[in-house]
């Protein structure tokens, strides 16, 4: 062997095996697909992080109108005159938290809050961050993936209640098979009495759906490419980046925005680590992500049939996005939504970031990856 042959293998023995399992599936599936978790390694958090803040992405500015007017409510409802502690699903950075952690110190002192994420770095991050932010509250992060349910969290002190957050929208993630078990198992980790908020985003124009996953200075496109660079470097697959294009579009019959990568050409990608050869046609798709949209009232059946009672739901006054607090119940009644508090935000009197998404300008990453 070459030296350099050497030195190379030596770069490429830290295959993961989840990755690899999940990339060689999806690649050899017909359509082909790649999870969306796959988005969130170093650079794609940053590019999320990026995304989270462009003028067309009103998911995560909508959200956090919504907790700042809020949060005191929400934290009261779920307190119900007890102390609560803050569990937070996929907790990433963090940020909008924080008005919920501010809202549950202001009304009983000392908070304690248990980030849950399959990322170590981002929770210690988190950590450093809100106990110098928020000295009351006392950060005890969890690495866990929640997906496959709440083992092992301590059962709540006597006289506690436990909160779980699961917003940003993440659920969106999952489609109606995963969501309900998702959720389902989640409620087996509390006990009665505990709250789920659940955040989730509200169907809307197509056109202000379309914009947010098109964003005019291509930092989404860039975001969904990113996983074939991770591939790249991670399973030694060359993957050439100009010869896919991104592609969001919205599938109406499923309710759901999709992410797409395009094959530009015909063509062969190697995937080294994997010792897989893989063919595009000209036009094949990779389907990356879908984010699904949801109809008033679907978060309230959806934590209904969880073994939620869905006892509070807070709305943009756009009704954009839906911040939705289920209380875990026995024999939870379908829909059970008489006894739902439901608030609906002013419209805001000064210019905010609940003002319609500007005109669409060129769009350089969509010009041949967009379906419109
Ligand atoms: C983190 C899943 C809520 O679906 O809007 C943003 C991810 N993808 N732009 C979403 C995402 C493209 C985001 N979620």
């Amino acid at each position: 062997m070459t030296e350099k042959a050497t030195a190379l293998t030596a770069t490429r023995t830290q295959v993961d095996e989840a990755v690899a399992q999940a990339v060689r599936e999806g690649l050899t599936a017909q359509p082909k697909r790649l999870p969306p978790w796959l988005f969130y390694d170093e650079a794609g958090s940053r590019l999320f992080e990026e995304i989270t803040e462009l003028p067309e992405y009103y998911v995560t500015r909508t959200e956090r109108d919504i907790l700042t007017a809020c949060s005191g409510a929400m934290i009261a409802q779920a307190a119900q005159g007890k102390r609560v502690r803050l569990v937070e699903l996929g907790a990433g950075s963090a940020d909008k938290t924080r008005l919920l952690l501010a809202a549950a110190v202001e009304l009983q002192g000392k908070v304690l809050y248990e980030p849950l994420d399959v990322s170590a770095s981002a929770l210690t991050e988190a950590k450093k961050r809100i106990e110098r932010e928020i000295p009351a509250v006392t950060v005890a992060p969890r690495v866990m993936d929640y997906t496959q349910g709440l083992h092992g969290l301590e059962p709540d002190a006597a006289g506690e209640r436990r909160l779980v957050l699961y917003i940003g929208s993440s659920i969106g993630n999952f489609d109606a098979r995963e969501a309900g078990p998702l959720l389902e198992r989640v409620r087996a980790g509390l006990e009665l009495g505990d709250g789920l908020l659940l955040g989730v985003d509200l169907i809307k124009s197509e056109e202000t759906l379309l914009a947010a996953y098109n964003d005019a200075a291509g930092v989404t496109a860039a975001f969904n490419r990113n996983m074939l660079v991770r591939l790249n470097r991670e399973l030694g697959a060359d993957f050439d980046l100009e010869a896919f294009s991104h592609r969001a579009i919205w599938n109406a019959s499923e309710s759901r925005i999709e992410m797409h990568l395009v094959s530009r050409a015909a063509q062969r990608v190697r995937l080294a680590e994997l010792d897989l050869q893989v063919d595009f046609a000209a036009g094949e798709s990779i389907h990356t992500e879908n984010s699904y949209k949801y109809a008033p009232g679907a978060a309230e059946k959806m934590l209904a049939e969880a073994g939620f009672a869905p006892v509070g739901c807070w709305k943009d006054a756009q009704g954009w996005f839906a911040v939705c607090l289920g209380r875990a119940d026995q024999d939870v009644e379908l829909p059970g939504l008489e006894a739902t508090e439901d608030v609906t935000l002013p419209a805001p009197d000064r210019a905010t970031a609940l003002d319609p998404v500007p005109p669409r300008r060129g769009n350089r990453a969509s010009a041949a990856g967009q379906k419109q």
